[in-house]
Formats: C-alpha cells, sequence, structure tokens
C-alpha cells in the first residue's frame, strides 16, 4: 500500500488539496445544520408557531384549513405567533405548526394535538349523535365543499388577478398551484363534471348546511364547538372571497343564515378582523 511519503510532489499537492475541499465541504454542512439549529430555536418556547401564507384580500387567510386553525387558536385562547410564507409541512400542505420545536402537519392533527397538550375539547359537551353529525358536516365542507371552491378558483372562468397579487405569487408558481389543485379534484373524482354539474353539487352543500345551522347561533347550538372553525374557515373564504367567480354573493343572496353564521363567528374570535387582511390588497394587513 503506497504510503504518503511514497507519493511524487504532484499526488502528494493532489491528496493535500481534496483533503481541504472535504475539510472545507464538512465545516460549511456544520456551520449550516448549526445555523438551521440556532434558527428553530429563535421561536418563543410555549408558544405555537403558526406557518401559513400571507394574509388574504377581505378575510385573514386564503386559505380556509389557515382560517380554521387560527380559529381554534383563538377559541381556546392559545398563544400562538403567525410565520407568514410559503414554507409547505412535512406532507407539502398549509398551514402547520411548530410547539417547542415539533412540528405537526394536517390542521386536524394540529388540533388534536394541541387539545392534548392544553386540555381543551370543545366537541366534550356533545352527545355521540351530535358528535357524528359534527364529523359528518366537517367532511362535507373539508373534502367535498373545499374541492367546489378550487374549481371555481381555478378551473372555471374567473378573474384570478385578485388572488395572485394577494398570494404574491408569479405566474410560474399560480400555474403550478393550480396543477396541484387540479389533480387533487381530478383524484377525488370531481375533474370531469361541467361547471353545471359542480354548480348544483355546491349548491346541495351549502343547503344542507344552511338546513342544518337552522336558526342555531353556531353548529350545534348556543355555543361554537371545534368543528365551527373547519366550517367557519370553508364557509368565510366564500362568503368574503369568493370575488371573481360566478357565486361571488351566493351566499349573501340565497343563505342568508350562513352569511350570519359567518359574521357572528368572525365577532366572537376575531375582533380584530380588519387589521388581519389587506383590504382587496390595497395595503398591508397590521397583524
Ligand atoms: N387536510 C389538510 C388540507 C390542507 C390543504 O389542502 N391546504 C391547501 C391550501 S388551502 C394546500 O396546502 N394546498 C397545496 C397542495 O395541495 O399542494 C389540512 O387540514 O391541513
Amino acid at each position: 500500500m503506497a504510503t504518503f511519503n511514497g507519493l511524487d510532489s504532484s499526488q502528494k499537492v493532489l491528496y493535500v488539496a481534496g483533503g481541504a475541499v472535504v475539510a472545507i465541504v464538512t465545516i460549511v454542512g456544520l456551520r449550516k445544520l448549526c445555523f438551521k439549529k440556532l434558527k428553530a430555536k429563535k421561536y418563543p418556547r410555549d408558544t405555537v408557531i403558526l406557518h401559513q401564507p400571507g394574509r388574504g384580500p377581505y378575510a385573514p387567510s386564503l386559505s380556509p384549513f389557515a382560517l380554521k386553525l387560527e380559529t381554534y387558536l383563538r377559541m381556546a385562547k392559545i398563544p400562538y405567533q403567525n410565520v407568514h410564507g410559503m414554507k409547505p409541512s412535512s406532507k407539502g400542505k398549509f398551514p402547520w405548526i411548530e410547539y417547542n420545536g415539533l412540528a405537526v402537519a394536517d390542521t386536524s392533527l394540529c388540533i388534536q394535538f394541541l387539545n392534548q397538550k392544553f386540555g381543551v375539547d370543545f366537541n366534550g359537551s356533545l352527545i355521540p349523535a351530535e358528535r357524528g353529525v359534527a364529523q359528518a358536516m366537517q367532511v362535507m365542507v373539508e373534502e367535498q365543499l373545499f374541492l367546489f371552491h378550487v374549481l371555481f378558483r381555478w378551473k372555471f372562468e374567473n378573474d384570478k388577478s385578485l388572488t395572485l397579487k394577494t398570494a404574491k405569487v408569479g405566474r410560474l408558481t399560480a400555474w403550478m398551484a393550480g396543477k396541484i389543485f387540479m389533480r387533487q379534484v381530478t383524484s377525488a373524482g370531481f375533474g370531469q363534471h361541467t361547471e353545471e354539474e359542480i354548480n348544483e353539487m355546491f349548491r346541495k352543500d351549502l343547503q344542507s348546511l344552511s338546513d342544518f345551522i337552522g336558526t342555531k347561533k353556531f353548529l350545534m347550538g348556543d355555543e361554537p364547538c371545534e368543528t365551527d372553525c373547519a366550517v367557519f374557515g370553508q364557509v368565510a373564504v366564500i362568503y368574503w372571497q369568493f370575488y371573481g367567480t360566478r357565486h361571488a354573493t351566493i351566499i349573501k343572496d340565497k343563505y342568508p343564515n350562513l352569511a350570519s353564521y359567518c359574521e357572528r363567528m368572525k365577532d366572537t374570535f376575531w375582533p380584530d378582523w380588519d387589521e388581519c387582511h389587506t383590504h382587496g390588497g390595497t395595503r398591508e394587513a397590521v397583524k
């Protein structure tokens, strides 16, 4: 086996240079790792860090899921701090949370985690049959109504300019986002339906929700429950932010009890609502 001393001078130079490159790469890598750790540590302890895209034009978010989670944090009075940005969760979606360095993805799993951590259970006073209905309503709005929302926003003819301006994304990012959303809609089986068919289904979901809420103050009665966060998130973006689509005023015109419901949730949990949106993209949100 050749020893270092047995190498000729040009081989020795190569050997030393190679070692130096490896050392530099290692040091840079370690520094990056340490920097990342330091960055992760800059968030305050015992505070939920809510990662979500920027504020929306007429409501605190364009994302119904972000609105759901932030409403829950307010309802549960859990200290939180928003980090607005486009860094997705480990599962590729928004929003997500970090708590004392632990990351949790998916809004329902975030809520489950926080319920356990903070001993919260807003659905606890419901009887089992009510819990069943609440869960069914949540699945309807998150797994179906949301996809109709996506179709109206991203597929059917509409003006996307305000959405793009507010989301502050370039055309390429918007195009890619549209593709991702369309894949989701297609894999759920809605991609081939005509606009008329989707209109029908969309109205049926809103009608069911409206019939179920009736004259109640919140989804399950006089007090808001956990599921109200999910329902509010989905209905609020249709009520306040469906501009550019054919259904911009559908809730106001056809489902006044859903409009009152949205206003009631807003008044109860978002006294600072006007500071948390961009007033049609005309200014930065204060909070
Ligand atoms: N089940 C997820 C759904 C979240 C979701 O669909 N978020 C959308 C934004 S409203 C998203 O991140 N879409 C990007 C993508 O699907 O790649 C949750 O509750 O967190």
